[in-house]
């Protein structure tokens, strides 16, 4: 299945919860960086989410998994309007009742700041491990552990896997502020970190989690930024928070 937006298709998929009724309420599950919605992780997620009666539709993002558009090319401002254009997919689909919103890493970033533009759309927001240092690194001059120039943005960044990065990636992400898309967003939040995270720093959602209004911070003591050691410990957090949510 594919959701168009500006002519580029994002491939997504939809899983209805086991025993669905005629309408039930709908998760959006945005992986990360080099991620696509098929990780351990995400279908972890997935199946927590229909586990406790709520429907998911995964996407993979703009230059990711089996979407259009290339890794080169990709930005937080495509993600975001490509997120947005999700938004407005699952809106259109008569079955769903309210909207929730889960994000791994820059899919977690892209969750924090798509609440802060859909405050009314979101019913609650789940960002797990998110890269809120892509913001920072990109205005200090640090991805993907390189230095470079944040004024002489270089043109290109060579990525982990060896594949290129525009320094688009690099300028657009320069001008957002997570502060601005939190204090917008005032419904509730769950934040799950490993605190062992090797690729994004535990602390920043230490921060964040303080920042925002309604926030829970469950912390995955000895894990790593994709839960290699404690899946579990998030599934059930992920769990609870819903029951919490769809009991209100
Ligand atoms: C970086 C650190 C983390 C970075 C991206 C990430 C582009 C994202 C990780 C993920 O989404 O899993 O320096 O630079």
């Amino acid at each position: 299945m594919y959701i168009l937006i500006d002519g580029i298709k994002l491939n997504a998929k939809i899983d209805m919860p086991k025993g669905a009724e005629a309408k039930c309420p709908l998760c959006i599950i945005i992986h990360g960086f080099t991620g696509h919605m098929e990780e351990r992780h995400i279908i972890a997620v997935q199946e927590a989410m229909n586990e406790v009666g709520v429907a998911t539709l995964r996407v993979d993002m703009y230059g990711h998994g089996s979407s259009d558009g290339e890794f080169r090319d990709h930005t937080l401002y495509k993600w975001l309007t490509g997120a947005m254009a999700v938004v407005d997919y699952a809106r259109s689909l008569d079955f769903v009742t309210d909207i929730y919103l889960c994000g791994h890493s820059q899919g977690g970033l892209t969750s924090m700041l798509l609440a802060g533009m859909e405050r009314d759309k979101i019913k609650a927001l789940l960002p797990l491990s998110p890269a809120l240092c892509i913001l920072t690194g990109a205005r200090e001059g640090n991805l993907l552990g390189q230095e470079f120039d944040p004024y002489n943005i270089p043109d290109e960044l060579v990525n982990w896997d060896g594949r290129a990065l525009s320094g688009n990636y690099i300028r657009a992400a320069q001008t957002l502020h997570i502060e601005e898309a939190i204090d917008r967003y005032d419904k509730p939040v769950l934040i799950v970190h490993g605190d062992e995270d090797e690729a994004v720093p535990y602390k920043d959602s230490v921060v964040a989690a303080d920042r925002y209004k309604d926030c829970m911070l469950v912390t995955i003591e000895g894990d790593t930024h994709c839960y290699d050691n404690h899946l579990d410990k998030v599934v059930y957090a992920v769990k609870d928070f819903m029951r919490q949510q769809l009991n209100n």
